[in-house]
């Protein structure tokens, strides 16, 4: 199977954990895109969804769901995302795709978080690839020296010659070089840097439920 096989396997199964008549919340990414296009075939069972990020609010919108503002909502029962890393307890790297803040908040509020991956998102150890922290824009090289002094090598990341500037007008800062063995630890120290918007570990509210695509099918991590 090739790997969009496999993301595309996961995202039918995903499918199981929504919850009829309810506002489902919906992640950002290739992995979530498969996703959104499955929740398109049964979206006269839901209410509507809260989207993670502006291109996950098209994608919902062009299959006719109901995109709601966060605010309007009080809780979400299901929270559908991919992730860059995850590990066996369900602490992840998010936040390649530039959504990690939409993505915390929206999780932060959902009963159920179902991360749907491909196999080579398992990892014993996260840290290989390279930790996002998104950041407001004046504070980028002041954070870079205290994840610096953390062991990191924060690289800015930069797009067509210029900064990544995400939907709430932050930079990102991919940090490589971390082998991270305290998720939750890491994830509190990072937070305290002043500057820093949201990191891109999602430990201390990881995954409860993870949908891992193989070649032998869907596995499912609790
Ligand atoms: C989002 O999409 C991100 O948090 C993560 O960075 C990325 C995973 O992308 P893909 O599904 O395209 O591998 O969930």
């Amino acid at each position: 199977m090739t790997q969009d096989e496999l993301k595309q396997a996961v995202a039918r199964a995903a499918i199981d954990y929504v919850v009829d008549g309810e506002i489902i919340g919906v992640g950002t990414g290739s992995t979530a895109n498969f996703f959104i296009d499955e929740l398109g075939k049964i979206k006269d069972r839901i209410k509507g969804a809260v989207a993670s990020s502006e291109a996950t609010a098209t994608r919902l919108r062009g299959h006719g769901i109901h995109v709601y503002d966060l605010n309007d909502v009080a809780s979400i029962s299901v929270y559908v995302d991919g992730a860059d890393e995850i590990d066996a307890a369900g602490a992840m790297i998010k936040g390649g795709g530039a959504a990690l803040t939409r993505e915390k908040i929206v999780a932060s509020v959902s009963g159920k978080f179902v991360c749907i991956a491909d196999g080579s998102k398992l990892v014993q150890v996260l840290g290989k690839f390279p930790l996002p922290v998104e950041v407001v824009p004046m504070a980028g090289q002041a954070v870079m020296r205290k994840l610096t002094q953390l062991g990191g090598k924060p690289a800015l990341r930069i797009k067509d010659g210029e900064p990544v500037v995400t939907d709430n007008g932050g930079h990102i800062l991919d940090v490589a070089g971390l082998s991270i063995t305290d998720p939750a630890g890491l994830e509190s120290q990072i937070n305290q840097i002043p500057g820093v918007i949201t990191v891109g570990l999602f430990a201390q509210r990881g995954a409860d439920v993870c949908l891992l695509g193989t070649s032998e099918g869907v596995k499912t991590l609790t």
